[in-house]
């Protein structure tokens, strides 16, 4: 099912407009104004799942519950807070919404070194430069990031990335690790299937370590339990940013043992080592050959949600990088005809 993501009422795009793209029944949304690490109530899911409702779409993921900093970190107060993460799951499940997208990036989710980098057709997109981003000064926080949403100011972000000075690749593994042999079994008990999303861009950035950049660890972290709920979100442009990662491979794996229940479809081309522009969403427009993606998926048996990603701005639209109408809109009509083409449906 084609989805499109919703940031609630503070988005100023109303799902009346969604329900308007002819591809998109269902929409992928958080509810935005609970604080890190608070459990999420019944009562404001179901408020959330009733508000798409009565705008003829379903309610299909949740994108995201964060993860608090303390459980990436490991620290003393982590079992409270994985409490309050399976209490947010239970009540997603008693609100039935069935899959849940998580990452578990250090400090930063995605990152991007331009939020407006020109494209030839006179459109703008989101872009990441690794030489740019060595460039760019924290000592004010997170204040000089492009786009950055949660806001650090200079001497919580300073705490932070010591924190981290003692938290390496492997030591994050195993507090991941922690993380699901504690959610998995309650998010299998209440029927959620959780879906990590990888890492964006998937290399370490800031000397912080990053984890879910491969094939490899994707593998890794559904053997970590050994369970149906225990998936990942398929992000085609977070993969793609690096040439290593063959797409269709990482799907006929991880697909063909039903751990992807959540799927990005966007494009990228990439403009250097670690160096990448984001496009629009058609395979000859970026280096994602978008057929081979859907057809694999399809052929892993992939029947979850899909969503098309960061939009470009066209047409004279302003709005959150990444996040406008326009283009997601015709991203997701050109997903719908791909995947009828492919499936049928
Ligand atoms: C970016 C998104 C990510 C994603 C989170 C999932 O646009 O794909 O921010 O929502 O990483 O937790």
């Amino acid at each position: 099912m084609i989805t499109f993501r919703w940031f609630g009422l503070r988005d100023s795009i109303p799902l009346a407009y969604i329900r308007q793209i002819p591809a998109v029944r269902g929409i992928v949304s958080a509810l935005f104004e609970i604080p890190v690490g608070e459990a999420w109530t019944l009562d404001r899911l179901a408020r959330l799942r009733a508000e798409v409702e009565d705008h003829g779409m379903t309610l299909e993921v949740i994108e995201s519950v964060p993860v608090h900093e303390d459980i990436k970190l490991g620290r003393p107060t982590r079992d409270r807070l994985i409490d309050n993460y399976c209490e947010s799951i239970r009540n997603m499940g008693r609100a039935g919404v069935r899959v849940l997208c998580y990452n578990f990036m250090p400090v930063f989710d995605w990152m991007r070194t331009e939020l407006a980098h020109p494209l030839v057709d006179g459109s703008t997109a989101l872009a990441y430069d690794d030489a740019a981003l060595t460039k760019v000064d924290l000592s004010r926080g997170t204040a000089d990031l492009p786009g950055w949403a949660t806001a650090y100011s200079a001497s919580e972000l300073d705490g932070l990335l010591d924190s981290y000075s003692s938290v390496d690749g492997k030591k994050l593994w195993e507090n991941l690790g922690y993380f699901l042999e504690r959610v998995v079994p309650v998010a299998a008990s209440s029927r959620v299937r959780l879906a990590l999303h990888p890492d964006d861009p998937p290399w370490s950035i800031f000397g912080l370590p990053r984890i879910i950049t491969s094939g490899a660890a994707l593998e890794r972290v559904i053997g970590i339990v050994d369970d149906p709920a225990n998936g990942i979100t398929f992000c085609a442009g977070s993969l793609a940013a690096d040439a290593g990662n063959d797409l269709v491979d990482i799907i006929q794996c991880i697909g063909g043992r039903e751990r992807i229940h959540f799927a990005h479809c966007r494009n990228i081309r990439r403009t250097g080592v670690r160096s990448f522009e984001e496009t629009a969403h058609p395979s000859d427009h970026g280096d994602i050959d978008m057929r081979a993606v859907l057809t694999a998926l399809h052929e892993a048996g992939f029947d979850g949600p899909i969503r098309s990603d960061h939009g470009r701005m066209i047409w004279g639209e302003s709005g959150q990088p990444g996040y406008g109408l326009y283009d997601r809109a015709l991203g997701a009509m050109y997903l719908q005809g791909l995947w009828e083409g492919i499936t049928g449906e």
